[in-house]
């Protein structure tokens, strides 16, 4: 019911009667005056004038499916929004529901993780209100090797709107960072559930670090945040809207070749690992060399101190400078 006062109050260039939300919706006046209250208590701005009815003046950051379903230009990617104070992780939830038959398109967002998940079992801080910690279901019709470029598409999405939104300069680390004068500003958590040959479904979850202020200390020297680069505090649902937008763009892009054809160059634009020396540990060997590029199917190819070009698909990749590995 909030929600659909909220998207009439949206929808509506000036007033709305009180009369008109309550034939639309088919609840009584004293119904929607309660609502309206409700709202207020939120931090909503709602004006009310005598026979002329409500206006909205101002909405507070909240992430809520009415806030980010309005004017959202995307048609698959949030086309159901499901949102929660507080959960464990929304990747963990977006698994589950994956399983008992989710759509693709559905994105999960929480304003706070209790227990946000980063890669083989780390953890991401993901604290109330200060940033975006989303998950979108997927059931894209491509071989389960093709899947892994996926975080790619969503690293590229994330460092697009960030720029387009902030105007500072986000860069992408080679698979799933997103970093903002050498610190990680944003963490991609792509997981799958698949056969053999059939992808059933995968998460993308990203978080991204908003208007944090302070970090715990072992973060101090990694993390950052767009409030402690820009001018913030920033408006989390505009970041999120464009997200999704860009990332439907991206990912339909994608799906027509199954690979990255068409967004690679992009890709190696923003990529802040070519032409930097780096250091990639993977469960087979470690490789110590400069990055020439990242390829179409997202392989980071990496020349060593013979001159010889390695293919790396996977592992963590260190580069000098960041994060303090020198
Ligand atoms: C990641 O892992 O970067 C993936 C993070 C994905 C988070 C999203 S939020 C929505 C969705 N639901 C989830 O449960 N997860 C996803 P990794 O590369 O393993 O980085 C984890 C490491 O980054 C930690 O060990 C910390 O050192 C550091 N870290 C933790 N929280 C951070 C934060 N908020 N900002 C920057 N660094 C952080």
């Amino acid at each position: 019911m909030k929600g659909k006062v909220l998207q009439l109050l949206n929808n509506a260039d000036d007033y709305i009667s009180g009369e008109e939300i309550s034939n639309k919706l088919g609840v009584s006046r004293t119904a929607i005056w309660k609502v309206m209250n409700q709202l207020r208590d939120k931090g909503y701005e709602i004006e009310s004038v005598t026979r002329k009815g409500y206006r909205l003046l101002s909405s507070p950051d909240i992430l809520n499916e009415a806030e980010i379903k309005y004017d959202l230009k995307s048609k698959l990617i949030g086309k159901k929004v499901i949102t929660f104070d507080s959960i464990d992780s929304t990747n963990k939830y977006g698994k589950k529901i994956a399983l008992e038959g989710e759509e693709e398109g559905t994105v999960i967002i929480s304003e706070e993780q209790k227990a946000g998940k980063g890669r083989r079992g780390r953890n991401w801080v993901s604290p109330p209100r200060e940033g975006i910690w989303m998950s979108i279901i997927l059931r894209p019709n491509t071989a389960p090797e093709n899947a892994s470029m996926i975080t790619l598409v969503a690293g590229l999405a994330v460092c697009k709107a960030i720029r387009e939104i902030t105007s500072l300069e986000a860069m992408i680390k080679w698979p799933n960072d997103i970093v903002i004068n050498g610190k990680k500003i944003c963490g991609l958590l792509t997981e799958m559930n698949s056969e053999i040959d059939f992808i059933n479904f995968v998460i993308v979850g990203i978080g991204i670090n908003v208007n944090i202020s302070k970090f715990p200390s072992e973060l101090k020297e990694i993390a950052t945040s767009l409030l402690l680069e820009g001018n913030g505090p920033y408006n989390r649902k505009i970041i999120v809207k464009r997200t999704i937008e860009l990332f439907e763009d991206y990912y339909n892009t994608y799906l027509k070749t199954e690979d990255l054809t068409n967004i690679i160059d992009e890709y190696n634009d923003y990529c802040i690992n070519i032409n930097r020396k780096v250091q990639v540990i993977s469960k087979k060997e470690n490789i110590l060399g400069t990055v020439k590029n990242v390829t179409k199917k997202g392989e980071l190819i990496v020349t060593n101190s013979n001159g010889d070009d390695m293919i790396v698909t996977s592992g963590e990749v260190s580069v000098r400078g960041l994060y303090g590995y020198v």
